[in-house]
């Protein structure tokens, strides 16, 4: 029998997350938004199934308004919620996505309470906090993502700069979801080569600061919404890593309780992604001036969750 992906919320990244499961044949797909939308995104739904012949993947494609078309999911990935218009920050999103998050965890619980859920909704170390909190899944059960696409940023952004193939550039980005997110030059390398040595400090400056603001630089482009390709696929390697037991190392929003000195909140570290879900934190031994930078993200996230009232 396939496995189940139920996809809350069909908008921008939504379709792409449906499309990339779809040609990966990760299983078949049920994408839930609210009624008012729920025909543009059976829309979307039939346009992907026919898509199949040329696409050359097997799956069963559709999309709902009841979260009982969800039952049993093995994965859930959420993206409900508003998205950010220029000039606006993550933040700002608070107030709205929180009661979105609280009513999709809900259903979630209900529906699919063994399923691994990946959140995706801003601002996301806050929201994935909320449903964790409404659902009390365990740990090992829920992961944000937002590290999966800083790091894929962070990485393009080296590539684009020293002219070399992305796959050859291996790095991490911790933290939370914000301009105050902590890339690792120190820990990056191009072909086993380190970056701080091929990379000038302005060079890398640069790259630090384009990656931290890379999604605000999308969000100025577009006037409203943000980026969708790059989210999706995001999302879309966590969840093969768990369904396909993969084993990747993945920087994920992660309940952390003691790992880098963090209790009770969730913010973006290294993350061992299998059959079991979020099997395990990975520590890295911070310098000093990197801790500074994480103590300053983590206090930042903190003041998010704190705003949550939950
Ligand atoms: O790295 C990351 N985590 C992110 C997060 C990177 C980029 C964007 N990120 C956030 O994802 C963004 O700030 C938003 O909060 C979400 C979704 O972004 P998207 O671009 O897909 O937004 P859309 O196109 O507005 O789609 C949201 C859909 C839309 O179809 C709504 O009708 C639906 O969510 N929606 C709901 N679905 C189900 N249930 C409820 N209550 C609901 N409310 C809205």
């Amino acid at each position: 029998m396939r496995r189940k992906i139920a996809l809350i919320g069909g908008g921008q990244i939504g379709q792409i997350l449906a499309m990339l499961a779809a040609q990966k044949e990760l299983g078949d797909i049920v994408i839930l938004d609210v009624p008012d939308y729920v025909n543009v995104c059976k829309g979307k739904a039939l346009d992907l199934m026919e898509m199949a012949p040329h696409g050359n993947y097997d799956a069963s494609i559709s999309a709902t308004y009841d979260y009982k078309d969800i039952e049993g999911a093995d994965v859930v990935i959420v993206t409900a919620g508003k998205p950010r218009e220029a000039g606006m920050t993550r933040e700002d999103l608070l107030n709205v996505n929180i009661k979105i998050i609280t009513e999709v965890a809900n259903g979630v619980k209900q529906y699919a309470p063994k399923a691994f859920c990946i959140i995706v909704t801003n601002p996301l170390d806050a929201m994935v906090y909320v449903f964790h909190k409404v659902t009390g899944f365990p740990k090992h059960q829920v992961v944000g993502m937002a590290g999966t696409l800083d790091t894929a940023r962070w990485r393009a952004f080296i590539a684009m700069e020293l002219g070399v193939s992305v796959a050859d550039v291996a790095g991490t980005v911790l933290g939370g979801h914000g301009p105050d997110m902590v890339p690792l030059p120190r820990l990056t390398t191009v072909g086993g080569v380190p970056l701080t040595e091929i990379a000038t400090p302005e060079q890398i400056e640069k790259l630090v600061n384009r990656t931290r603001e890379a999604g605000t630089e999308i969000v100025k482009l577009f006037g409203k919404g943000s980026a969708f390709f790059s989210p999706a696929w995001s999302a879309i390697v966590i969840a093969e890593s768990y369904l396909k037991d993969k084993r990747r190392v993945l920087p994920c929003a992660a309940l952390c309780q003691g790992e880098y000195g963090v209790n009770g909140l969730f913010i973006g570290v290294p993350c061992l992604i299998s059959a079991k879900g979020m099997e395990k934190i990975f520590e890295i031994k911070l310098t000093e001036e990197e801790e500074a930078q994480f103590q300053k993200t983590v206090a930042s996230v903190t003041k998010t969750v704190s705003e949550c009232k939950i």
